[in-house]
């Protein structure tokens, strides 16, 4: 009955959603004023004022954006193995992606956060989520590399996540699928989602000074599906809010029976609460398995470990940890203002911006306004916990940023706009078109207590005509206006690669003194490290040859290299002896099956090399280093199975002992 009669409504809701997906803004070709080339300038030879950090979606990186210009600074391998860097690929990094799954070489990066000291960006660590295998990633912003990574029991689909509180006690995460928990029998029927599927979340802490992450705690919640969500912070610090979906609990045709409710919810987590709870013994011990990879800048090796144990706080019977808002249809965003006091919910099918009071919120659970409970948890009443709505904004409402003067910045994916409005009187004061279907958008700052509303930049899922055609597919794009006028304007089209979700931006001078320019290869740690030429050496161990190598413009040592067989597993260990900022050598042997290694001045980084048959293969160096790089290149020789030839290897003279039996 109910079902017959919201069917129709909700296909005219999505039929004209497809319609006007399709729809392109007007005033297209005349958005952009003559002085915008100017804004975006920034002359040869001068740097960005600010970062920008940009989720790689299912490029499964991240990549960082020098802004207003544009430029790509850098990719940061953090989910996907990336052949340009060796990062997977070299015996060092592969650790970083072990899961319990064992090695994943790929995931869908989304999300991306700033560590915040006081609600500040503070410039030291950013985080990631991968969406797929579900793991949270920590970034070291002195080396701009993944330091760490965790994986998350109980999860699937790690979409609400990273994000973090205002002094980085703990990333946190929400599960998008809820599943059956890890420590009971999975094998059920797929229709059972109500009686035996569970949401968690999950509470990473950071280590205050190494930024070490672990599972603090998971809380077990109804089975939704969580999409984002964002912590308190000044009077709501010690709160987190999450959207959920699919609160219809629907396992089947989720764009029909994920819609049937004309409201979803914002969850929010007392976190405070639950570490007291965690503190009194509350917490029940589970047996799981997730890996922990963590990276040392000492070694320059990944280490993976796997845990078998997480601590569960359950909701429904821990009363006052969790709570549901009722909010307007597929909350995406949830985003809480710089004071801490308005927190709003991004409805993707709703037709009006809700935002919801932390006062009012904790007056409703006071009183206990509440419309009764799901699942065990209490619903507090809409009208109860609203400040107010934003009134026909535009369609598709899916993210909110703030400029720290009283205006919040909402991204309409439908409607292809970014509408400013007021938080206080909730009046829409100015919109922009963007150039088509923005999902997310970031001001510097944005999500913190204090922006840096110069900037706001917007991420687009289509390109259409705006770049030279390049086949079927267009890279997606971000568009950067300048909002410190009262009109935003657009300044800056910029390709982006992956597909950009979520995204972060910082004032340059947060990062660029903490950037380090090399390791000291006095400090290099790794066992296989050679710390000078003279410690160059080949040593067989069975059928394992490991070749102790360095490399300093412009050769290697060893460059010659004998007495190997087939079916020798070759290492090769190469230390990059510079000392100098920005000179990297590479590494590659022919029929190599991995990729090339690129080993920073300082490091070392071990090539894993199988010999399959006799005959002599060249290396070289791959990363352009001297006038001299072309000259950067050596040979192994391989003998067959039997060969008696001894190893043996030089730089610079013939290897000594001629070698009568195999030489023709
Ligand atoms: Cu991970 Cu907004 Cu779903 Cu993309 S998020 S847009
Ligand atoms: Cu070293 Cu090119």
């Amino acid at each position: 009955m109910r079902k017959s009669s919201l069917f129709p409504t909700v296909f005219a809701v999505l039929a004209t959603l497809a319609i006007l997906q399709s729809c392109k803004p007007k005033n297209a070709g005349s958005a952009v004023n003559s002085d915008a080339a100017s804004k975006a300038y920034v002359a040869p030879g001068k740097y960005d004022a600010f970062y920008n950090f940009v989720s790689g979606g299912f490029s499964g990186q991240m990549s960082v954006y020098g802004l207003p210009s544009g430029r790509l600074l850098r990719v940061i391998p953090v989910f996907s193995v990336d052949p340009e860097k060796g990062y997977g690929y070299s015996e060092e990094s592969k650790p970083m992606l072990n899961t319990s799954h064992g090695f994943v070489p790929w995931d869908d990066l989304h999300h991306t956060e700033l560590s915040q000291t006081n609600g500040e960006i503070d410039g030291r660590w950013i985080f990631a989520n991968a969406n797929n295998t579900p793991r949270v990633a920590r970034v070291d912003l002195g080396s701009f590399r993944t330091s760490e990574i965790i994986e998350l029991p109980n999860s699937a689909g790690n979409h609400s996540s990273p994000f973090i509180t205002e002094n980085t006690e703990y990333v946190v995460a929400g599960t998008r699928f809820s599943v059956p928990p890890d420590d009971v029998n999975g094998d059920v029927p797929i229709n059972t989602y109500k009686q035996n599927f569970k949401g968690y979340i999950s509470f990473i802490s950071v280590g205050k000074d190494d930024g070490k992450m672990d599972i603090a705690f998971q809380i077990q919640c109804p089975g939704v599906n969580f999409d984002l969500s964002h912590a308190g912070k000044g009077k709501s610090h010690g709160w987190f809010f999450f959207s959920c979906y699919n609160t219809e609990q629907a396992n089947t045709l989720l764009e029909v029976n994920a819609s049937q409710r004309d409201k979803d919810f914002i969850m929010a987590v007392n976190w405070k609460k639950a570490e007291e709870y965690l503190k009194a013994g509350k917490g029940k011990k589970v047996a799981t398995k997730y890996a922990h990879n963590t990276y040392s800048e000492k070694s320059h090796t990944a280490v993976s470990e796997i845990k078998t144990e997480v601590t569960v706080l359950d909701a429904k019977e821990l009363k006052d940890i969790c709570y549901f808002i009722p909010c307007p249809k597929s909350p995406h965003g949830c985003d809480v203002d710089p004071t801490g006091e308005y927190i709003v919910g991004s409805g993707k099918l709703a037709a009006l911006i809700p935002v919801f009071s932390f006062d009012k919120i904790q007056k409703a659970i006071a009183d206990k306004a509440f419309e009764g409970d799901y699942d065990g948890i209490p619903v507090i009443k809409y009208d109860a916990a609203l400040h107010g709505e934003v009134k026909k904004p535009g369609l598709g409402p899916l993210h909110t940023e703030f400029d720290g003067k009283g205006n919040a910045y909402t991204t309409f994916f439908v409607s292809s706009e970014v509408v400013k409005w007021n938080i206080q009187d909730l009046k829409v004061v100015d919109r922009v078109p963007t150039y088509y279907s923005v999902g997310h958008l970031c001001v510097p700052g944005g999500d913190s207590k204090k922006p840096n509303p110069k900037y706001v930049i917007a991420y687009n899922k289509i390109t259409k005509d705006r770049y030279l055609p390049t086949g079927p597919e267009l890279a997606q794009s971000a568009q950067l206006y300048d909002i410190s006028g009262d009109k935003m304007q657009l300044i800056l089209d910029f390709p982006t690669i992956g597909e950009p979700h979520y995204a972060q931006a910082v004032a340059a001078d947060v990062i660029k003194s903490r950037s380090i320019k090399f390791y000291k290869i006095d400090e290099n740690a790794n066992p296989y490290v050679a710390k000078g030429e003279g410690e160059t050496k080949v040593v067989r161990d069975g059928n394992k040859v490991h070749v102790y190598m360095t490399c300093i413009r412009s050769h290697f040592s060893p460059d010659n290299i004998e007495g190997v067989r087939v079916g020798d597993e070759v290492y090769f260990h190469v230390t990059n002896l510079e000392q100098d900022w920005d000179v990297p050598h590479g590494f590659a042997i022919k029929g190599a099956n991995n990729a090339e290694l690129l080993i920073m001045p300082g490091e070392t980084q071990t090539l894993k090399w199988v010999a399959e048959k006799a005959g002599i293969f060249p290396f070289y160096c791959t990363d352009f280093c001297s006038a001299l790089h072309q000259e950067m290149q050596g040979y192994l020789r391989v003998s067959p199975a039997g060969s008696s030839l001894p190893i043996s290897f030089s730089t610079g003279k013939n290897i000594p002992k001629p070698d009568s039996t195999n030489a023709k």
